[in-house]
């Protein structure tokens, strides 16, 4: 059967060969459910501004939270008459407040009034603690026409209830302007649980799969707008613009909603809305005159999203504060409930730092996990392993970490071994290990239905699986055939789930083995949404029923987009239970929800060897990064397709600023390694990795930033240049951390690029150190020897410049600091050191060091926070060279003083260079700890 699929597929990929890219893109739109033929989006994309007509009743306050009921207006006066027309129970409504400018709003149906089944609500994935936040609402407040209900968020902002018709919006205190609002159009409705009326029909078909639907209806749809916005953005994951488009509206040509439903889809296209691997409900609006904002709404059904157009209401009737710009959105999810989520920012930052300490910051990777990973479909054997190995030496090209894909199994039997291709897999392991090297093996979450294989037996038995409509275990065809799903919705699953990771239960791996989830959108050949049109059958993946039953009788329709999240929470635990907790785990996971973020990284799935996939590969990261996920990239070099040598370099060069940079290909891809495309190419891509090399103490003191605000790696422009206008919709370049703008290169044989540089202040090219005007779009010169990369201005950039083979040899190396002087001859950075690898800098286990450039004196200042008497993080490392860019004055000598006259500081020679007339100055041995402080003194 295997075969057969895959000789379709490659026949199916012949023909396609042939055709254009726009009948791709045609094909595509077919094949996957679109918004008329999915019920509950059509039915919401029907309705008109002002048809909603809840009016909130009961306004008070419980528990320091507002609650309200929501009732038709016609049931208004008399709330207490029998409810038994099930639109009109009351909806309740409960408003909480929380620090740092965060509001939730809630509404479900009355559980009071015996719905047929309690509405999901998804678990765990708001942190916890997050409660502490809140702020016990005392004093509801009424405005003077008593038409609304206002209460406290902040000194600077309020939430106002409109009563009739229900609206909620976020405002400031001062001028009273809006920052975000839902149902200021009256879109919203909420299809509540009923008894199935005699004829009535709630089955739905689509392309030969029926889904029997025994709850009926039950989704919702609101809109959401955004004050004093210029773009919206977030809501991943689609292959599209970082800015997203309007897709209704006058002037716009009419396009399917951003699609919220994760799936495999098989050869993506760019440029579109369909929904990804991954789904996270979380938008970002920005405006040049306030700021910015987040909505959140906590839903894992599927969902649609619509950017509705300047004018798109027009004819509504409806008046909303003409003063300020406006985004609207429509938002429509299948099931679950209103669980959502308003940030006032008001600084991009601000947003960022608000929705994840909602949903929790990104966890602290490894620092092997930052560099550069090698991975193909698949290394054959052991002999190959061996030799991938060898030849990165060969060619002195650093690499940390060798991929396995899923012929490495046993028959697809996931955490067992092929035992011919690998006789000796934890030589083979070890052998990396010695090198400071790591391994990582795919685990999927199809489990085969083979009674001899032991996952297999003991889920079955434990009754650990997914079940179908009627209860029994669902049975859906993938790689290995028959297959079942654990239901890892359930903690006590996941929990079993985590046990396996362990040397006993996963023969063969050793401790410095880590995992790939792959397929866990979840990926399913032969369920709904399939391509039985007969256009595409090959590989067509496609995903579990949305009537398949998860434990306590939630419908898979309403946990869909997380259960991806789960698996990899349960991997990931996995190897945290593995290591005892003392090693932090590495998990790549191609599902997502809101709050992957803690898990592990995430990739951007089958992209292909174009030039346009190289381009959309930036917005997507960023994307990712704005709605929590820092730890993100796309395979460089394509995934499905031949790239041509340039492309490849290209990648690289790129790849090497993504924060998660992985190699990777298809099986049926023509082999790849960095050495395989003559010497000159081979040179190129040896520079881009050695570059990311030489970053690496750089990027992993922004891995701890993102871990500890949520602030991610791969930053847009606007990020760093909120006010600055030109940069609102640039998805070309994009700036990692505060300090660095990378410009990627997207077109063959290119000559020159237009680069714009924003701020006042001046950029340093990053290989050369010629400077550059900021505030201007620079026409450079391109050579086929990097991408453009500037510093700013104004930052010092910590570096490691010696090469070794992977990045874990490089641990005692000594540091480069990079300073580029801004125009008042001043610069500022950071670095961040721990060991690496355990959990002890939560201890306090770590070295932060601030370097502050000014008045001729570069210090080092200790930013750490650890308590005193905490655990510490000793390391002997010293600065063994600092390159001064942008030196007015020239200096002569530098003078080392210790602050602290306890420490010994031993200094080496002095060289101070002159480069002609560029003011670029080197200083060579320093040689001072990069743990304590000094200041050295430039005369
Ligand atoms: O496991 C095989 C591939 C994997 O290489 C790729 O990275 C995943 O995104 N996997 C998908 C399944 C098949 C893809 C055609």
């Amino acid at each position: 059967m295997e075969t057969q699929l895959e000789n379709l597929r490659l026949l199916f990929l012949f023909l396609l060969l042939g055709s254009h890219l726009s009948s791709v893109f045609s094909w595509k739109k077919e094949e996957f459910r679109n918004c008329i033929q999915t019920p509950f989006c059509k039915r919401a994309r029907h309705r008109n501004p002002g048809s909603c007509a809840l009016v909130a009743h009961d306004v008070t306050i419980v528990n320091g939270e507002l609650t309200a009921k929501l009732l038709p207006k016609e049931n208004h006066e008399n709330p207490d008459q029998d409810h038994d027309q099930d639109q009109s129970k009351p909806l309740i409504l409960s408003l909480s407040v929380y620090q740092d400018g965060i509001v939730r709003l809630k509404i479900d149906e009355d559980p009071k009034l015996d719905p047929r089944k309690k509405r999901f609500e998804v678990p765990d994935v708001i942190l916890p603690e997050f409660d502490q936040k809140k702020l016990w609402l005392q004093k509801l407040l009424t405005e003077e026409d008593s038409s609304s209900s206002v209460v406290y968020l902040s000194d600077s902002y309020e939430v106002v209830l409109r009563h009739d018709p229900f609206e909620v919006y976020v405002r400031e205190k001062e001028g009273k302007r809006r920052v975000v609002s839902i149902n200021s159009h009256g879109l919203f409705d909420f299809e509540q649980l009923k008894v199935k009326k005699e004829g009535e029909e709630w089955e739905e078909r689509f392309k030969g799969h029926t889904d029997t639907r025994p709850y009926g209806p039950q989704s919702i749809s609101f809109d959401v707008s955004f004050y004093d916005a210029d773009f919206v953005y977030g809501i991943p994951e689609h292959a599209t613009s970082l800015a997203l488009k309007p897709t209704r509206g006058p002037g716009v040509e009419e396009s399917e909603p951003y699609r919220l439903f994760n799936l495999d889809v098989f050869e993506y296209v760019h440029e579109s809305p369909f929904g990804l691997y991954g789904s996270i409900p979380f938008m970002i609006s920005h405006g040049k005159s306030r700021g910015t904002s987040g909505f959140f709404w906590l839903n894992s059904a599927e969902m649609q999203i619509d950017v509705l157009g300047s004018g798109w209401d027009a004819e509504s009737g409806i008046s909303l504060p003409s003063s300020q710009s406006r985004i609207d959105t429509f938002w429509m999810s299948e099931a679950g409930i209103v669980d959502t989520f308003f940030f006032v920012g008001p600084g991009p930052k601000d947003v960022v730092r608000q929705y994840t300490s909602v949903t929790g910051r990104p966890s602290m990777p490894q620092l092997f996990a930052t560099a550069y990973h090698q991975c193909r479909w698949n290394y054959r054997d052991e002999e190959d392993v061996e030799n991938v190995d060898s030849k990165f030496d060969e060619h002195d090209i650093p690499y940390d970490v060798l991929w396995l894909d899923i012929e490495h199994t046993d028959g697809k039997r996931y955490l067992t071994w092929d035992r011919v291709l690998f006789p000796h897999p934890e030589e083979m392991q070890r052998k990396l290990a010695a090198k400071g090297r790591h391994m990582v093996t795919i685990v999927d979450p199809h489990i085969k239905r083979d009674d001899s294989y032991f996952l297999h037996k003991e889920a079955s038995q434990k009754g650990y699986y997914v079940k179908d409509a009627t209860g029994n275990d669902y049975d859906g065809w993938c790689w290995p055939g028959s297959s079942s799903y654990l239901d890892v919705v359930n903690p006590e699953i996941r929990s079993w789930w985590a046990e396996r990771f362990s040397s006993k239960v996963y023969v063969g791996s050793t401790p410095s083995l880590y995992i790939w989830n792959d397929m866990n959108e979840p990926s399913v050949f032969n369920g709904p949404e399939d391509m039985s049109s007969g256009k595409m059958i090959g590989n067509a993946k496609v995903t579990m029923p949305r009537d398949a039953l998860h434990q306590g009788g939630v419908e898979h329709r309403e946990v869909h987009n997380a259960y991806g999240y789960y698996f990899h929470m349960a991997t990931s635990d996995g190897l945290v239970k593995r290591g005892d907790g003392n090693d932090r785990p590495f998990v790549l996971s191609r599902a997502f929800f809101a709050g992957s973020q803690r898990y592990g990284a995430v990739w951007t799935g089958d992209n292909t060897a174009d030039w346009d996939h190289l381009r959309v590969s930036v917005p997507m990261i960023l994307t990712l990064g704005l709605t929590g996920l820092s730890f993100t990239g796309a395979d460089v070099g394509g995934f499905f397709g031949n790239p041509e040598p340039e492309l490849l370099v290209r990648w690289y060069q790129i790849g090497a600023y993504y924060p998660f940079f992985r190699a990777h290909a298809h099986h049926d891809t023509k082999r790849r390694e960095p050495w395989l495309f003559g010497e000159r190419r081979t040179e190129l891509i040896k520079e881009a990795v050695h570059m990311r090399y030489m970053l690496l103490p750089y990027f992993y003191t922004l891995f701890r930033e993102a871990n500890t605000s949520g602030i991610p790696v791969a930053r847009p422009l606007w990020m760093e240049f909120p006010s600055e206008e030109a940069t609102f919709s640039n998805d070309e370049a994009f700036m990692v951390g505060n300090s660095l703008l990378v410009q990627g290169i997207y077109t063959e044989r290119a000559k020159y690029a237009s680069v714009y540089l924003p701020g006042k202040e001046s950029w340093y090219d990053l290989k050369t150190g010629a400077v550059y005007k900021g505030g201007v779009t620079h026409k450079l010169d391109v050579s086929e020897e990097s991408v453009p990369a500037f510093q700013k201005a104004g930052t010092i950039i910590p570096r490691k410049d010696r090469f070794r083979r992977s990045s874990t040899q490089m641990i005692n190396d000594p540091y480069t600091l990079v300073i580029a002087l801004n125009s008042s001859q001043k610069a500022e950075g950071e670095l961040y050191i721990d060991d690496g690898k355990s959990f002890s800098f939560e201890k306090g286990a770590y070295i932060h060091r601030r370097f502050v450039f000014s008045n001729g004196k570069l210090t080092s200042h200790n930013v750490a926070s650890n308590a005193p008497g905490g655990a510490q993080f000793l390391s002997e490392c010293v600065i063994e060279r600092i390159i001064l860019l942008g030196c007015s004055a020239g200096p002569k000598n530098a003078l080392i003083e210790p602050e602290n006259n306890n420490v010994e500081i031993e200094m080496g020679p002095l060289l101070l260079k002159s480069k002609g007339s560029s003011s670029f100055i080197t200083i060579r041995k320093p040689n001072i700890p990069v743990a304590s402080d000094w200041t050295i003194n430039f005369l």
